[in-house]
């Protein structure tokens, strides 16, 4: 298969490529795309050097798949330029996400809802991708109500301009700032724009991304999104209202038996996610799962995911990985 990474200097565009070789996705040609000033550089991909490309040489080359992480303007103008030509996207970016024409897919929830005619495939928001994995199994059996989710989010969820923003502020020294604010010994509440609703858009995608995901519109969930000094994932806090009452052991069971999904939750031994061990992991952890005992039937729980990868990459793989197994591609 013909493989298109567009935005593969970037950081998920990295981890896009790391997962590729590592899942020994069928790659008979990478093409690595970027923007002009990235064009002639080399990327190394399974011990083999290529050359990055600019966008219409890659539409000329009619990849198979293309895997799209380099921002909403160009999957705006480029994913459907490279669907004429017969390529499917998986698109990583804000842009498709809630066009009712297109579909959003976590692979282990709505995956098939894919068909052949599916040429541009969104890939959700990284912090909803971990909080739906974990909501699907308790959704099915206990029908959520509403979701109150504060989020405390990596600073690779911005990119490398962020990361040399911490790192220098860490070394004391100047140095270009991806936020209004230092980040280093702080916590931001402000991730992405804000909105008329004084909300910001990263909290609606999860409001929104959420619903179209689990197929269920009546599902109420309200959101706080928080950027703190981490690069390992992202963190969230989640109280669940369910309209049916639930049994704590089997909550525990229905999490632990969901693939993708590990349970770490023992408090004798200090056992519950966190961002420096789910850094580089692809399963989205879940713990400190407990009873809300100020109303009936809610839940609490912290869920924890590295956001480049079951985030990112991972998820947009695997969408990727469905097509090809059952042949709605190529
Ligand atoms: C963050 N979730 O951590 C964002 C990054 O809509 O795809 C990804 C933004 C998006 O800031």
């Amino acid at each position: 298969m013909k493989v298109a990474v567009v935005g593969a200097t970037g950081m998920v565009g990295e981890v896009m490529l790391k997962v590729l070789a590592e899942r020994n996705f069928p790659v008979t040609e990478l093409i690595p795309v970027a923007s002009e000033k990235s064009v002639g550089k080399e990327i190394t991909f399974k011990n083999k050097k290529y050359k990055v490309v600019g966008l219409q040489t890659a539409v000329e080359m009619k990849p198979d798949l293309a895997l799209f992480s380099a921002g909403g303007d160009t999957s705006l103008e480029w994913a459907p330029k490279f669907a004429a030509a017969g390529t499917t996207v998986v698109d990583n970016s804000s842009a498709w996400r809630m066009d009712t024409s297109k579909k959003l897919v976590v692979p282990e929830i709505n995956a098939g809802l894919l068909t052949p005619e599916d040429k541009i495939i969104a890939n959700p928001n990284c912090s909803t991708i971990q909080l739906v994995m974990a909501l699907a199994p308790l959704h099915k059996a206990y029908k959520i109500k509403r979701v109150v989710v504060s989020t405390y989010q990596s600073i690779t969820g911005t990119g490398l301009k962020a990361v040399n923003q911490l790192n220098n502020e860490y070394a004391g020294e100047k140095g270009e700032m991806a936020y209004h604010y230092q980040i280093h010994r702080n916590a931001i509440p402000h991730c992405d724009s804000f909105l008329d609703n004084g909300y910001t858009k990263e909290e609606m995608k999860l409001a929104n991304e959420t619903k179209k995901i689990m197929g269920d519109d009546q599902i109420l969930v309200t959101a706080t999104a928080v950027r703190i000094p981490v690069v390992g994932g992202h963190s969230e806090s989640v109280n669940i209202e369910f309209e049916n009452d639930f049994d704590l052991r089997e909550v525990r069971a229905l999490l632990q038996n969901t693939p993708g999904v590990t349970v770490q939750d023992n408090v004798d031994t200090h056992t519950y996610p966190m961002p420096l061990y789910a850094e580089g992991k692809d399963e989205v952890f879940v713990g400190r799962i407990r009873r809300d005992e100020t109303q009936p039937n809610t839940l609490n729980m912290w869920i924890v995911s590295d956001n480049l990868r079951k985030g990112a990459a991972t998820n947009a793989l695997q969408i990727a990985e469905h097509l090809v197994a059952h042949k709605l591609i190529g």
